[in-house]
Order: structure tokens, then sequence, then C-alpha cells
């Protein structure tokens, strides 16, 4: 098979770059000094130096200005103006105090027009004046991500003892979905550690929740025909509840291209599984052909579904998310040309639908080239399954490294992102972390500097261990 086949060269080639690794660095006695005292020209990164003056927010804000070096303090608390009564449970980090200093949040498009807020769902300004403070978001979301950046500005390290900087953010995301795939092989995540991500994704500002653990016997082959059982269906209740709680769009992913058949009984058994999703709370769907092989891998069936989907399920809710589509062949040395596969998919796919592509190869980092390659043939922007840091294919491994590689200039060429993470859901923390900031402001994104924030955000007790161990 196909797949098989370029899973089996993959593979190999990790097999053979990790072990001649291993025997050039540790199991020979090279003098490496000469190489230390090369020289090297490292060029310099395009781009405006921003001093934070140690105040620490992920992702990085597109605009920070301070304002002097006037401080508020804040150590007396707040008397809330909370202007559409809708974020008291999302402030339990501040002190309220009817003689307290003004802490207003509002939001909507006209009094976000007013302070110059990007016209983009997640964007905001935050002033911290003699005033104040004042968050106001484009939506509720933004609003949302205001006090995000409210909570790290009263824990970073440099404003001990309450005292906060005077100064200005303008900031909004670079690319409309940003977030996680539960998509690798292996157990999937337990229902605690998914409670504890959804809201990391939220305090990240990170939009996006993609379910679909392949080893979930509901999600894929044998069972995506059944309704969960009860106790697991309520279980992804609670999840997508707290999703909203997070202003995270819980996607529910169904896998059912091993065993498909182009018939009217599956395409109702299909849309029955969703609605019994939609009726446990879900507004977001995708549907995923990868890995599979025979009569579910045909590009004009899948078209006709899934267009089927959206105008006889999506369309029809009104309050449910774009479809999205993992196709077959989602990488580019899996793919024909044109007139092939993909071209299908492009052709025939409804306009709103998204289509998914993991870049070059299952593993690639994602640059302009790729992009410049597969958005033609699917007449539309990709929407990036980034898989890093799965492990699932270096089961010995825990990925802790830095987020590096990617193109800071694929904003425009995109529609999406979202990391595929390991098994292990904790460590995986590391790299969402920074992949939050990467998707969020591209042009800052800094590889070191996020990495070792990220070490600090998630193990503050411990940060010079997690650091070596790392
Ligand atoms: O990457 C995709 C689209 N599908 C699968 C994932 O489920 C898996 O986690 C990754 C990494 O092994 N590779 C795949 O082929």
């Amino acid at each position: 098979m196909k797949m098989v086949n370029h899973k089996n060269t993959l593979y190999a080639g990790i097999a053979c770059i990790l072990m001649c690794g291993n025997l050039s660095a540790q199991e020979t006695n090279f003098d490496l000094s000469s190489q230390r005292s090369e020289k090297q020209d490292v060029l310099a990164v395009p781009g405006e130096k921003v001093d934070h003056r140690g105040i620490i927010i992920n992702p990085t804000p597109q605009k920070l200005v301070f304002n002097g070096n006037s401080k508020l303090n804040i150590s007396q608390g707040f008397i809330l103006k909370d202007k559409q009564k809708k974020f008291t449970k999302d402030l339990e980090f501040v002190t309220l105090n009817k003689k307290g200093i003004k802490l207003s949040i509002d939001f909507g498009k006209k009094v976000a027009a007013a302070q110059n807020v990007k016209e983009v769902s997640g964007a905001y300004a935050l002033t911290i004046s003699s005033k104040g403070i004042s968050i106001i978001g484009y939506d509720e979301r933004g609003a949302f991500y205001g006090i995000q950046t409210l909570r790290q500005l009263a824990e970073s390290p440099a404003t001990v003892n309450g005292q906060l900087p005077y100064l200005e953010i303008n900031d909004y995301p670079d690319l409309p979905n940003r977030g996680v795939v539960e998509g690798f092989y292996g157990t999937p995540w337990s229902h605690e550690v998914r409670m504890s991500l959804i809201d990391f994704y939220g305090k990240f500002k990170m939009n996006t929740y993609l379910y679909g653990p392949k080893d979930d016997p509901y999600h894929r082959t044998p069972n995506w025909r059944k309704p969960y059982p009860a106790r697991e269906g309520e279980e992804l209740k609670v999840l997508v509840n707290r999703a909203k709680e997070n202003n995270v769009i819980f996607y529910w992913a169904i896998h059912p291209g091993q065993d498909i058949r182009w018939n009217e009984e599956d395409r109702s058994l299909l849309l029955q599984k969703f609605e019994s999703m939609y009726q446990l709370g879900v507004r977001g769907f995708a549907v995923f052909f990868d890995d599979i092989s025979g009569e579910g891998t045909k590009a004009d069936k899948q078209a006709e579904l899934l267009n089927y989907i959206d105008d006889h399920f999506v369309k029809v809710k009104r309050d449910v998310a774009p479809l999205i589509l993992c196709p077959t062949e989602y990488n580019k040395s899996w793919t024909d040309v044109e007139g092939g596969y993909l071209t299908t998919l492009g052709d025939k796919l409804n306009e709103g639908i998204k289509v998914m592509w993991t870049g070059d190869m299952v593993v690639a980092t994602i640059d302009k080239s790729t992009l410049d390659f597969v958005n033609p043939l699917l007449k539309r922007k990709a929407y990036i399954w980034w898989n890093f840091p799965v492990s699932d294919y270096v089961r010995d491994h825990v990925l802790l490294g830095e987020v590096y590689g990617n193109g800071k200039d694929i904003a425009g060429s995109i529609s999406g992102f979202v990391a595929n993470p390991m098994e292990w859901a904790e460590a995986s923390k590391l790299a969402i972390y920074c992949v939050a900031d990467y998707t969020w402001n591209m042009q800052s994104y800094d590889r070191f500097r996020s990495w070792h924030r990220a070490i600090r955000a998630i193990m503050p007790e411990n940060v010079e261990a997690f650091t070596v161990f790392a």
C-alpha cells in the first residue's frame, strides 16, 4: 500500500538520523574545539526590538507601549465595571473592593472601533493609566483575552507588590484558528487532563480543540456509527462546556474511511452520529480520512459526503462552525500534481469547507513553498495539521524541544494551524505554549524566548531542573 511504504521510508529515515546522531556525539572521541572557534555570521532578524521590562505575556502582544515610568498600585483591589455582566467567573484572580481602582470591561464593534481595535475575533485593547484599567474587546472572546493578559501582567515577576506600569496594549491574532488536534495513535488523553488543557488553551489564547484520538473506537472504525455510551457522552458534554467557558471551539471529528460504504445508509448513520454529538453541545465538526486504504480514499465520494453534511447539517443548524476535512493525501509526498486527488477536492468541495495539510511530508515544518503548491490545488487556504510534538512514531522519545522551523510569512496563506501533541498531555504543554505564541504573532516569535518562558510558566517551582531535563 502506498501509505505504508511512505511511512516505512519516513520511519527508517528518522531511525537513521537518531542512530547516526548517537554515534557521532557520544561513542567517538572527536575533538570539537576547532568547530567552536569557527566564525559564525549571524544575520540580524528584521523587525523592531521590543523591551517588555520584565513583563511576561504569552502570546507576545502585537503592540505594547509603556507610558512613562508611572505605575498603578492595584493592591487595594478593584471596583468592577463589567458592562455586559459576562466575566465575573474569569476574574477570580482579582480582589474586588468598592473603594478600589476602576476595572472596566466591555466589547462590541462600536466600542472597539473607538479604541482602534482590529476587526477580528479575539482582538482587544488594554490600557493601564491613572484612571484605572480598561479592557475593550472586538467581541466577547477579545475581552476574555484582555482578561488573560491582565492576569499575566498581575502575575509577572516585574509587577511584584501590585505595581502595574502605565501602558497600552493593542492586540490581535495573526490567524483566525489556532490550537490543538488530539489526533495521535496511542492511549487517548484522560478526561481530567483534557479539562486542564482546555483551560491552558484559553489562558494562552488558543481558540480551537479538535477531538480525534485515533484510539477512541467511537471516533473511528469499528464504532463510528454508534453513539457514545452514557458515561463517555457525559464526559464529552462537560468538556464541551469547559471549552465554551474558555472561548475554545470544541470540534468533534469522525474517522469513517476504513469501512465506509458510499450509500444512503452509512451517510444517514454518520449524520445521526453528528446529531448525537450536537445534542451533547458540540458546535464544530470534522471528518478525517487520513491513514486509510480502499474505497474510502476516493476523492469524489469524499467531496460528495462532505458537501452533503455541509448542506444538510452545518448550514441547517446555523450555529455550527465551518466543516473541516482531513484528506487522505494530506502531504505533498503522497499526492499527485494537477488533475489528481487534491484537484478533485478543490474543484468539488463547497467553498466554506476547510482542508487540512501536514506539509511536504507527514512530519514537516510549514513554509511558503508548500502552501504555494497546495493552495492552488485546493482552491482555498490550507488548514495546517502540524505533527509536533506528537511522538507516536518515536515512542521512546519525549519531545520537549523548541518549536521552530515554520515560516513567519505564512499567516496570509493558511486558514488555521493546530498542533498534534504527544500522548503525554502534561509534557505537551511545553510545545503548545510555544505554538500559541507563534500562531498569534508570527513576526515577533522567538523560538528560544518562547521555550524558556514556557518552562517557567509550566513548572515555576523547578525552572532550572525542567530546563536541564527538556
Ligand atoms: O498526520 C496525520 C494527518 N495523521 C496521522 C496522525 O494521526 C499521527 O499522529 C501522525 C504522526 O505519526 N501521522 C499520521 O499519519
